[in-house]
């Protein structure tokens, strides 16, 4: 044992560490965005440059690319059949986005802008003033969570966990493979478990805490799910569009 200095840190659960390392990179995913983002715009005139919805649909739709690419090189994940993968996909696809973009809210930690995957920031005032009733309660209640969230002091390790807990929900119907999805799940809500605890030791129930979230984050996903498809049936979302597709095969 080493002597004196401050004491050794408890050794991480192996498989939180593993979670972690098939996180992508947040910067790597940034740039990646933002150059095709830039690559779209840069195609066109004046007149037909993307509108502020055009884009962040496009950018919408690139970062859950970039989820469906992070799930598929997954621990675990792999494992599975393609037909059980996009079963768990379709679950889900909402609640990674969202709760991609209320942790990087937490990250970013102002109450008056968002910050886009693309690394810009956006003003709160001026969604207030561009956009309709809905988004903005969808927003501000997004901003609610990640106000939660942050007080929780949830870090980086424990929403690598909290992903593979809404990606192997064993709710999910019609799974070839029902109990290996219920093994995921209780294996990773164990390793969660004892992160928390071993990590935050005078918390005692911030394990409880942070799964008491899941709930609110499952219902601000159906609630941006219904203002997508409203958009779709009023014909503004781009067509050829990943968010789309999954909203029509979660319905089917
Ligand atoms: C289905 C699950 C999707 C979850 C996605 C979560 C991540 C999305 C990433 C960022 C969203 C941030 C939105 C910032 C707002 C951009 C600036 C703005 O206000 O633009 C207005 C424009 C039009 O507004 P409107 O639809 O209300 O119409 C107004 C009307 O015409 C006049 O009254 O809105 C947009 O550009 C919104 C883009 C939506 C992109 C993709 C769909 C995502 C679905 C829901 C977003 C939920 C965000 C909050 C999540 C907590």
């Amino acid at each position: 044992y080493p002597s004196g200095g401050s004491p050794q840190p408890p050794p991480l659960s192996p498989l939180v560490l593993e979670l972690l390392r098939c996180d992508p990179d947040e910067m790597q995913v940034q740039s990646k965005i933002m150059a095709f983002l830039q690559q779209e715009q840069s195609g066109r005139g004046r007149q037909d440059r993307l509108s502020t919805f055009s884009l962040m649909c496009r950018m919408a739709d690139q970062t859950l690319f970039s989820i469906v690419e992070w799930a598929r090189s997954c621990i675990f994940f792999k494992e599975l059949k393609v037909g059980d993968q996009m079963k768990l996909l379709h679950n889900c696809w909402s609640e990674l986005l969202v709760l991609d973009h209320v942790f990087r809210q937490v990250q970013h930690g102002k109450e008056s802008s968002l910050l886009l995957v693309t690394g810009q920031e956006m003003d709160l005032s001026s969604v207030g003033s561009q956009a309709g009733l809905s988004l903005s309660g969808l927003v501000q209640r997004g901003q609610e969570l990640a106000g939660r969230l942050l007080a929780l002091q949830v870090d980086r390790r424990e929403v690598a966990c909290l992903k593979f807990l809404l990606l192997f929900n064993p709710n999910v119907k019609l799974l070839e493979n029902q109990v290996f999805v219920e093994s995921v799940q209780e294996q990773v809500n164990g390793a969660l478990l004892e992160y928390t605890v071993c990590t935050y030791p005078l918390y005692l129930d911030k394990f409880s805490q942070l799964v008491l979230h899941l709930p609110e984050l499952r219902a601000l996903s159906t609630q941006a799910e219904d203002y997508l498809c409203y958009k779709h049936l009023s014909g503004e979302v781009p067509c050829n569009n990943l968010l789309i597709e999954m909203l029509h095969a979660k319905k089917a």
